[in-house]
């Protein structure tokens, strides 16, 4: 099959990831049910959000002390529990429904049919309600076949927050529970945000998620644009029903980490929290909240267009993950500049990909050699006919 020609070798390795040993030829075996390659799997364990020296771990110690200082003792604090986790977990104890396109190879990654690397710390909120906890933050590391701009990354980090509201909570307000949670849920996040940013332009926006309703999610404006954080919303009284705490009300939000450490940290691009170049590392010391980036020059992107014919089965996050196999961390962005089908039904895209190195110039011959290896490679792997 062409899956065969995606996948290069790999030496055989154990992983350790929150107790469960995982090895390597488990995980990235050809297994048409599998569809994680290598450049996800080497990112497994490295838990950047436990570094108190990164970014993501500063800001995560950050969005800590704001729970511990407004709501001292309240919140049981997980930032270990392990990334591959089931179908059921990630999906089905969530009420995402079966036909749902976050289930898809083309969306999640998949180690076997019945297993996932989470897509979002979700995936622990049932288990841990069940486990009897009622209010809880879950930091973590989620993967997502996605896009690639300044703002999507494959692997990211996420922070859930979940609060479990019994009656005597609402009854006094003279609130319906389902606007005590909504209220007290807004409350808490734009008090986060304050702690966080002191002022900052944001707006909520009306969200839908399978697992809250209502649904919100919190945007900030960054780089002249509006760029979102945050999902959250009123849990959805089924998850508390088969997690055993019928009579509650809660809500739950998802923090998107690298978007708020960027605004932070006025982090350009979301690649550069895997940069070990000193000039970035050096720069971010354990609590040291907001402490500006100084970007080291910026290197010129060079940008090069490639057409082609689609198929039915092309989709751009495949796309997207043969360019990240071949060009890695020098891909910028890639995006659709054109887009046109002919008499015949022939549909034509042309993708614009900006190739651009964080830490140093690159050369003309090396741009060539990967473009060249891109076109091949979307050609062969993706079945589309190049223009
Ligand atoms: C979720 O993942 C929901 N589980 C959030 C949630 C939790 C809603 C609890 C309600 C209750 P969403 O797919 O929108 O939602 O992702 C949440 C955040 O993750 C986004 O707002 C964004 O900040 C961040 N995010 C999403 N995709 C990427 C990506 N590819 N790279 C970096 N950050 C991302
Ligand atoms: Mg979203």
């Amino acid at each position: 099959s062409s899956k065969k020609k995606w996948r290069q070798p790999v030496a055989s390795s154990v992983l350790e990831l929150g107790g469960i040993k995982i090895a390597k030829d488990d995980v990235v075996r050809d297994d048409p049910t599998n569809n994680v390659p290598d450049t996800i799997f080497s990112k497994l364990g490295l838990q950047l959000h436990r570094r108190n020296n990164h970014p993501l771990g500063i800001l995560k110690n950050g969005i800590y002390e704001y729970f511990d200082t407004n709501f001292p003792n309240m919140f049981h604090k997980f930032d270990d529990l392990c990334p591959v986790v089931s179908v059921k977990q990630n999906f089905d104890d969530v009420l995402v429904p079966a036909d749902h396109v976050s289930r898809s190879y083309n969306d999640t990654y998949y180690v076997d049919s019945q297993t996932v690397l989470r897509c979002h710390t979700s995936a622990h909120q049932a288990e841990l309600l069940r486990r009897g906890h009622t209010h809880f933050l879950v930091t973590g590391d989620v993967y997502r076949r996605d896009s690639i701009d300044s703002t999507h990354y494959p692997v990211f980090h996420q922070m859930e927050g979940v609060r479990v509201f019994t009656p005597d909570n609402w009854e006094a307000s003279g609130l319906d529970p389902t606007s005590y949670a909504a209220e007290d849920l807004k409350k808490s996040l734009e008090g986060l945000a304050r702690h966080l940013f002191g002022a900052v332009e944001m707006r909520w926006i009306d969200a839908y998620f399978p697992f809250t309703n209502p649904s919100y999610e919190l945007e900030i404006y960054f780089q002249g644009k509006w760029m979102e954080v945050l999902g959250c919303g009123v849990m959805e009284q089924e998850i508390l029903k088969i997690s055993g705490r019928s009579n509650s009300v809660a809500w739950a939000f998802g923090l998107g980490l690298e978007r708020l450490a960027m605004v932070l940290f006025d982090i350009p691009d979301i690649r550069l929290f895997w940069s070990t170049d000193e000039r970035f590392t050096s720069q971010f010391s354990e609590g040291q909240m907001g402490v500006k980036f100084k970007p080291f020059s910026k290197y010129p992107p060079c940008y090069k267009d490639m057409s082609f014919w689609i198929n039915d089965s092309f989709t751009e996050n495949n796309l997207c993950e043969v360019i990240r196999g071949i060009a890695g961390d020098l891909i910028e962005e890639v995006s659709l500049i054109d887009n046109f089908t002919n008499k015949k039904g022939m549909t034509s895209h042309c993708y614009r990909i900006a190739y651009r190195s964080m830490e140093r110039s690159l050369t003309d011959e090396e741009i060539n050699d990967l473009q060249w290896q891109v076109r091949e490679q979307v050609q062969n792997k993706l079945n589309v006919v190049l223009r």
